[in-house]
């Protein structure tokens, strides 16, 4: 039976993940830098660094496929990002080639094209149009996948998230939301599907506001089950208490455009 890693299971999509997996992945290892408090008797849990490679190699020893959500989640200080994101995310690759691992899934962001304007329909083939530190940390995870896979026969594939959770909290997030199950829909995609060499899905449910052409997704099999625009309402009150903003209103990426934004915003158009 196959054990698969979670790394990130203190997190938000960890602790969602902890309790959905199981059905499918009965031998899961968890990791994060802390156990998560709820650890159940019946969890196994690994501590390690992801910066610290000696402690990642032993978190990948034994394990067939790995759920990669751990590291800095959203915009913050280089350092940490270089620290968790791009030195950690080396760390996992080369520990999983080492340690023999099969299939690596791992959790990019929305934020690695977040610069595209929301009117504009994009697949997963376009330039990377990082809007964060983070967002730039995302596409240079997806960049190791690609190197891993093609060099060395990992089965890798990214999964640009969107906004996980039990519903779209914001007009935004209408077009990106992603469900907890369908969640699990991709990452089993990633896991088990025998055609995954190295794939970029985008990670949202079925959203009638979408910005995202998520064919390959499909054709793999996937039918998310979430859909935004039964929560229209709730969401456009939320965004109704919003202030606004050019900037990260026009973008894809949001307020993660719009922070520390001190460029051109020519471009920036009103358009809904
Ligand atoms: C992300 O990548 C973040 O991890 C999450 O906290 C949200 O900000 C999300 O993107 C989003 O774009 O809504």
């Amino acid at each position: 039976m196959a054990r698969i890693l979670v790394t990130g299971a203190s997190g938000e999509i960890g602790s969602s993940l902890r309790k959905l997996l199981p059905p499918f992945y009965p031998d899961l290892l968890l990791s994060d830098m802390k156990a998560p408090a709820s650890l159940g008797t019946d969890e196994k849990f690994k501590p390690a660094e992801l910066s610290n490679l000696a402690q990642v190699e032993a978190i990948c020893e034994g394990v067939d496929g790995i759920l990669h959500f751990g590291g800095y989640s959203v915009e913050g200080p280089w350092d940490s990002i270089l620290q968790s994101n791009i030195i950690g995310c080396y760390n996992l690759f080369e520990a999983a080639r080492n340690q023999g691992v099969k299939r690596i899934v791992f959790a990019s962001s929305n934020h690695a094209v977040g610069f595209y304007p929301r009117h504009q329909r994009i697949g997963t083939d376009v330039t990377a149009r990082p809007d964060s530190r983070y967002g730039v940390s995302k596409v240079f995870g997806e960049a190791l996948g690609a190197l891993y896979a093609d060099k060395h026969g990992l089965k890798v594939t990214c999964l640009r998230i969107g906004n996980f959770g039990d519903r779209p909290i914001d007009h935004r997030r209408l077009s990106i939301w992603l469900k907890p199950e369908d969640l699990v829909q991709l990452c089993r995609i990633g896991l088990d599907h025998p055609g995954i060499h190295f794939e970029i899905f985008y990670g949202a449910s079925y959203n009638e506001r979408a910005w995202w052409d998520n064919h390959r997704a499909y054709d793999l099999g996937y039918r998310p089950t979430g859909r935004a625009e039964d929560f229209r309402d709730h969401a456009l009150a939320a965004q109704a208490k919003l202030p606004p903003d050019r900037v990260s209103d026009f973008y894809q990426g949001g307020t993660f455009c719009g922070m520390e934004f001190d460029g051109d915003a020519s471009n920036v158009i009103d358009w809904q």
